[in-house]
């Protein structure tokens, strides 16, 4: 829920009108807005370059998850592997876009440790390549919105270790 709708809720559950505290920080959210969009644009125009050379990078540092008996071992269960870092750095732009972690809370981490111990998936690799998306992605931006951006990647690593 973004900051507007949960403020919204909150309010009209007591029949009041939005606090000054409330406004301030639906202030913050739309004047940051536009870089929040920025952000967003720029992860979701450059989606395909930040999974193949984040897939490269975790590849190159767990080469155990590609051989023979590794989870990604072959050429499906690679892709199924890069697929899953596709998720989520789509998760992050929901995230990004909401001003708010709940999206990728909601739809890839509750539950996450379960699913890969489940599929048999080092959940500490998975955050590797979280990590290298990370590294390739606030390559792409400037200062603050790296800053940003960066946040949303950590919240995933944050989660999965
Ligand atoms: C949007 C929310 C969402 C997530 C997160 C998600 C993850 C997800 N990853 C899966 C499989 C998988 N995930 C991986 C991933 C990896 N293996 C490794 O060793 C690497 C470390 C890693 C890549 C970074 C692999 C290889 C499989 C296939 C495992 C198998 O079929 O045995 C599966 C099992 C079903 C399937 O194959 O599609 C799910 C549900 N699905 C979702 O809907």
């Amino acid at each position: 829920m973004s900051v507007v709708t949960k403020s919204i809720v909150n309010a009209d559950a007591e029949a009041r009108y939005l606090s000054p505290g409330e406004l301030d920080q639906i202030r913050s959210f739309v004047t940051s807005g536009e870089r929040r969009l920025r952000i967003a644009q720029v992860l979701t125009d450059s989606r395909e370059r930040i999974v193949k050379q984040a897939g490269d990078q975790l590849f190159q540092k767990r080469p155990d998850v590609v051989s023979p008996g590794g989870n990604a071992y072959g050429e499906e269960m690679t892709a199924t592997c890069l697929r899953d870092l596709d998720y989520y750095l789509r998760l992050i732009t929901y995230g990004v876009v909401s001003g708010d972690v709940t999206p990728i809370e909601e739809i890839g981490i509750v539950g996450v440790r379960e699913m890969y111990k489940s599929l048999g998936t080092p959940i500490d690799a998975v955050a590797e390549g979280v990590r290298a998306m990370k590294n390739v992605a606030v390559s792409l931006m400037s200062g603050e919105d790296a800053a940003e951006a960066g946040s949303y990647f950590d919240y995933v690593i944050g989660a999965m270790s």
